[in-house]
């Protein structure tokens, strides 16, 4: 059996661990510059030249190799870059660098007692029975695996604050302040998720935000925390959402709550980091004059201007919750006078459970590009890291944290290419194996999107777990995420003469997006409310392009399986990718039935072409 120790996979080209001697950036970066030239067959050499602090780093050709110069930490995304660049044979891109986000971070969705929320490779690689419990050279391993695509911020515990992560702000500080020092010789700085209501475990009854006693309180907090870790990044805090306590309780808004904490962090130069993820998690269904999607802006819009410059807040690249397929959210054009992160997720919570193959780089890129002209200051992303040996359960799901990397650097990032290098450094394959793999993962997004639900649609996995399909599921419960399928017609009016969610955006895309006729096909119910019979633009019907793309999306999943067995994978990550394939198999196909009988069992629509559907 494989250890970490052989992972993550794209660190095979790189020696051992790094030797706990090393101690800095420049001292890492000197290290590993050493050993690539030891290990390198051309021995090209790599001079590492530390000048200051930053993140910027520069490269260029020598006589014998390549000298990289930079600040600390920029010096060890200089020496990663170029190590990469090396090993893959791409071309040096010499010069300089600096990177798309100054916050690159990282969100562990972590519980004290081991578990990770949507988390698919294992119990957490820090926490366990209520306290920090790691393998110390593990934790230097993840620094440099991090560092290695230049990710900066780590966020350790869940923004679901669980008992007792509060005391990683009381008793629990020093321990925390160990960990940070594990991780600090990588570049890596540590934030912490805090629970608006923390005052009240000890003495205050409330936690108004405009209470003096509450903004002391959180006033002695911050001095504590950063006397213990100075380098600490923030806090990141999720409130007023999914029953966690927040300012709306004290009819405060997520301004003067947000302002509370950020002026508390601001004189340890701390960054308050301000989830958006806020809507109705109550409502009834049968309301349909509540629309989920709308709640963001709503909320948030308004308050533009007023948060203070040390609050980011932090939006999930679409307005519902990580769905395979959404449109970007309105709120990164709507807050022209705020500091934005974009939130991703990495764990494969709608996606595929790291069971499924589902890469994401192509996803970044319509949404990188879809914000283009405004702009976004920082990005997050939920983590998909664990125990798991191989760290990320399926080896292939290390392809989105590496990729993660490469966007969070660059935005720009080609995921083609981002893709090719994550093979590259992975496995020894052919030109041609390797073309093999990048098509597979290249198109993996599209063929799980679909066997699952169709068009922008959403919502039709089982609830709860989030895996697997059940198309009413979530119908007639209190989250918001309705299909409102009926005999006639699917999906939910968002035009300015159903809920107007279109609204909240630019002219530019809200023309598009309100026009069935206009409307990227892939969104289509996701803005419209549509009758089986409306005619997709290749003449086709709504109900047999559902149809169709479902036993399509089967027989691909079937390709990829075909194409996957084909390859001399490694034999322990052999094992592990072809169960899961096969896994996946059984999923397309219980997808494919359910979704297919439940829109023909509404429609009445026979399939053209007569395939199995189950009446
Ligand atoms: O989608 C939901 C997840 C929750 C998560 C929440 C959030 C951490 O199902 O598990 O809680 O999003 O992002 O806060």
């Amino acid at each position: 059996m494989r250890t970490w120790r052989e992972y993550p996979a794209w660190l095979k080209g790189f020696s051992g661990e790094v030797p706990e001697e090393r101690n800095t950036p420049e001292e890492i970066a000197a290290f590993e510059a050493a050993t690539f030239h030891d290990r390198d067959k051309e021995r090209r050499k790599i001079r590492v030249q530390a000048e200051g602090a930053g993140d910027a780093f520069r490269i260029v050709k020598t006589g014998d190799g390549y000298c990289v110069s930079g600040g600390s930490p920029g010096i060890l995304y200089g020496t990663y870059a170029l190590i990469r660049q090396l090993l893959t044979g791409e071309d040096v891109r010499e010069g300089e660098s600096r990177p798309s986000f100054s916050l690159r971070m990282l969100d562990g969705w972590d519980n004290m007692d081991g578990s990770v929320e949507r988390g698919y490779s294992g119990r957490s690689l820090w926490f366990e029975n209520g306290r920090f419990s790691y393998d110390r050279a593990r934790i230097r391993q993840l620094g440099r695996m991090l560092a290695s695509v230049g990710i900066n911020v780590l966020c350790i515990n869940n923004v679901n604050v669980h008992a007792p992560a509060q005391r990683l702000l009381d008793d629990m500080l020093g321990e925390a302040a160990d960990f940070a020092a594990i991780l600090r010789p990588f570049g890596i700085r540590l934030m912490l998720s805090v629970d608006f209501s923390q005052p009240m475990e000890s003495s205050l009854s409330g936690c108004d935000p405009l209470d003096p006693e509450v903004r002391s309180w959180w006033e002695r907090c911050a001095e504590r925390v950063w006397s213990a870790i100075p380098d600490l990044a923030g806090f990141l805090v999720k409130a007023d959402s999914e029953h966690r306590p927040g300012p709306n309780e004290y009819g405060r808004t997520h301004a003067e709550g947000a302002n509370m904490l950020a002026d508390a962090i601001a004189p340890y130069g701390g960054m308050l980091l301000w989830r958006a993820f806020v809507y109705n998690c109550m409502q009834d269904w049968r309301d349909t004059s509540v629309d989920r999607p709308c709640a963001a802006y709503e909320i948030y819009h308004p308050l533009d201007g007023m948060f203070r410059d040390n609050v980011i807040l932090q939006v999930k690249y679409g307005p519902y919750d990580f769905q395979v397929r959404e449109p970007v959210s309105p709120l990164f054009f709507g807050m022209d006078r705020t500091a934005l992160a974009m939130e991703l997720q990495l764990a494969q919570e709608y996606t595929g459970h790291q069971i499924d193959l589902f890469s994401m780089p192509p996803m970044w890129r319509e949404l990188f590009d879809a914000i283009c002209e405004t702009h976004v200051d920082a990005v997050a992303a939920v983590s998909n890291l664990g125990r798991d040996a191989n760290w990320t359960g399926h080896p292939f799901a290390a392809l989105n944290l590496f990729a993660y990397g490469c966007f969070a650097w660059d935005r720009d990032s080609d995921p083609a290419a981002v893709i090719r290098s994550w093979i590259r450094l992975t496995y020894d394959f052919t030109e041609e194996e390797e073309e093999q793999l990048l098509r597979v993962l290249a198109k993996s997004r599209d063929v799980y999107e679909k066997y699952t639900s169709p068009l922008g649609l959403c919502w039709m996995v089982k609830p709860g777990v989030h895996y697997g399909p059940s198309p009413y599921g979530y119908e007639f419960d209190l989250w918001g995420t309705y299909n409102r399928a009926d005999r006639n017609a699917v999906g939910i009016d968002r035009t300015a003469q159903g809920t107007g969610y279109v609204l909240q955006y630019p002219e530019k895309l809200r023309s598009v997006y309100e026009d069935p006729e206009r409307c990227p096909e892939k969104l289509l119910l996701f803005f419209h409310r549509l009758p089986y019979s409306f005619r997709m633009r290749d003449g086709r019907t709504l109900i047999q392009r559902i149809y169709d793309d479902h036993f399509e999306g089967y027989e691909e999943t079937l390709g990829m399986q075909r194409a996957l067995e084909a390859l001399p994978l490694p034999e322990n990550d052999r094992d592990e990718i072809l169960t899961r394939m096969a896994a996946q198999v059984k999923n397309a196909a219980e997808w494919r039935d359910v979704v297919n009988t439940f829109f023909f069992r509404f429609s009445g629509f026979a399939d053209r072409d007569g395939r199995d559907i189950y009446p």
